[in-house]
């Protein structure tokens, strides 16, 4: 059996939550208090942080990895694509979330120029995804998944609005369609 140390307004969290969910991978999850940690989740992870998956004592901090876990441990269904070439772009994109999420957190701190960093990283985004239908490729998968929490927390606590960008739009409105995310929105949106 899997345990997963989770908390609900964690957007590291929200991807190990959704990778679960589209795997259909039974968990139980202990939920933790982010503003008043149990001093033993630091014999879990040194760094006090969440998510930590522990299965049979074993333990793995780091959402990135935990994902990439998930996806060799419950192969199905897939979510990172069969050829390598296109594995290793997925890779690169999820490697490359802090570009966006520095200045997420940035504007949650209320930093000048936030706003316009964020900006620059959503059309980013847009770019990239005018010219295929998902970020790690032809097919939804990990690089989605490694983005959506901050988008879907964006939108809903920071008022960003993503008018203007069409094809990031779109994407969302995609990715709402699969009740794994549909349940992330759904949570951020109870927080
Ligand atoms: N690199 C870690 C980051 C995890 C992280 O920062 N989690 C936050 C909650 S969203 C946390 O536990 N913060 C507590 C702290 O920083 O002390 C991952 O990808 O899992």
């Amino acid at each position: 059996m899997l345990t997963l140390y989770d908390a609900p307004r964690c957007p590291y969290c929200a991807r190990v939550r959704i990778v679960l969910a589209e795997k259909d991978v039974e968990v139980e999850t202990v939920e933790i208090d982010l503003s008043d940690r149990p001093p033993w989740l630091y014999g879990k992870n040194a760094s006090g942080r969440v998510p930590v998956l522990e299965e049979d004592g074993w333990l793995l901090p780091e959402s990135a990895v935990i994902m990439e876990y998930l996806e060799e441990r419950h192969p199905e269904p897939a979510l990172l694509p069969a050829d390598p070439a296109e594995r290793a772009l997925a890779r690169l994109m999820i490697f490359r979330h802090d570009g966006f999420t520095r200045p997420y957190y940035a504007l949650r701190r209320g930093e000048e120029g936030a706003r316009e960093a964020l900006d620059g990283e959503l059309a980013r985004l847009d770019a990239a995804l005018a010219g295929r239908r998902w970020l790690g490729g032809a097919a939804y998968g990990l690089a989605d998944i490694a983005y959506v929490p901050w988008l879907l927390r964006a939108r809903e606590s920071l008022g960003v609005e993503l008018d203007g960008y069409d094809a990031l739009s779109d994407w969302l409105a995609r990715l709402l369609d699969r009740p794994a995310v549909a349940a992330e929105a759904a949570l951020v949106a109870a927080l």
